[in-house]
C-alpha cells in the first residue's frame, strides 16, 4: 500500500494516444492520484526525460518511487498492486483473471496493432508506403471484428459482467479502430459494446481531454463520437 506521505506517481503520456488513454481509464476508475509529464515539443525536458527513462519510446510510461514502468498492461497491473482503489481491474481468481488478459491481448494485438499500422503508414511519404501491409492489417481488423462480435453476445464487458484491463484497452482501441477502419453495423454486438465503453465516465472523460488534438489524427477525425 502506498504511504500517506509518497509523491504521486508521474504520467509520461499524450492525452490523444490510445496506449495512454487505456492507462487513463484505469486512473480515473480509480480516482488515483497522478502527476502528468505531457509529450510534446513544446516541453523538451519532459521528451529527453522519458527517452531515457524508456530508449524503446513508446508511451505511456509510469514512473513511481523512483521506477520506470513501461506498456500499458503491465502500468496496469502495477497500478492496482501499488495503489489500488474501489474497482479492482483484474480479478483475485487467477483463472478469471487468465480471462481477462487473454481478451487484453486480444485488443492489443489484433485491434490496435493492425489500427496503428494504417495510421503509421499514411504518415509515410508515398514511396515508402506497405500497401500489401495495410491490406492485411484492414483484413485482420475484419477479422478481429467478426471474432469480437460473437464473443460479446450476452457479454456486458469483455471478459464478462466486471468492467476489467481488457475494457481499459478496448475503449481506446475500438474507438479509434472504427474511425480507421469503420466497423460494419452488422457487427451489432460491438458496435453496442463500443457506445457502452464511449458511456463510461473513466473513458468519456479521456475522450473529452482529447477533443482539442483532433485535427491531428492524420487520417481525418470523423465528426461523431
Ligand atoms: N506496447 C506498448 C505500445 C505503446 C504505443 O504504441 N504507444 C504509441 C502511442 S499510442 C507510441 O508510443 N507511438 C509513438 C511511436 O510509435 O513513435 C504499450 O502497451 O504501452
Amino acid at each position: 500500500m502506498p504511504s500517506s506521505h509518497q509523491a504521486p506517481p508521474l504520467l509520461y503520456a499524450h492525452p490523444f494516444s490510445s496506449y495512454c488513454q487505456k492507462v487513463l481509464v484505469a486512473l480515473y476508475e480509480n480516482g488515483t492520484p497522478f502527476e502528468w509529464r505531457l509529450l510534446s515539443p513544446e516541453h523538451p525536458r519532459v521528451l529527453a526525460e522519458f527517452a531515457a527513462l524508456w530508449p524503446i519510446r513508446r508511451f505511456p510510461v509510469l514512473v513511481d518511487a523512483g521506477r520506470a514502468i513501461p506498456e500499458a498492461s503491465t502500468i496496469i497491473e502495477y497500478l492496482g498492486l501499488h495503489h489500488p482503489g474501489p474497482v479492482p481491474l483484474l480479478p483475485a481468481d487467477p483463472r478469471a483473471a487468465l480471462e481477462v488478459r487473454g481478451m487484453d491481448r486480444f485488443f492489443d494485438n489484433y485491434i490496435s496493432t493492425p489500427q496503428q499500422k494504417i495510421v503509421f503508414d499514411s504518415l509515410r511519404p508515398e514511396a515508402g508506403r506497405d500497401d500489401r501491409g495495410v491490406a492485411d492489417a484492414r483484413a485482420m481488423l475484419d477479422t478481429a471484428y467478426a471474432w469480437l462480435d460473437q464473443t460479446m453476445a450476452g457479454r456486458e464487458w469483455a471478459a464478462g459482467d466486471r468492467f476489467s484491463l481488457a475494457d481499459c484497452g478496448a475503449a481506446p482501441f475500438l474507438f479509434y479502430a472504427d474511425w480507421t477502419h469503420r466497423i460494419d453495423p452488422a457487427f451489432g454486438n460491438v458496435v453496442a459494446y463500443r457506445a457502452r465503453l464511449l458511456a463510461r465516465p473513466s473513458f468519456a472523460r479521456a475522450v473529452d481531454e482529447a477533443r482539442p488534438y483532433r485535427a491531428f489524427f492524420p487520417l481525418g477525425a470523423p465528426d461523431r463520437d
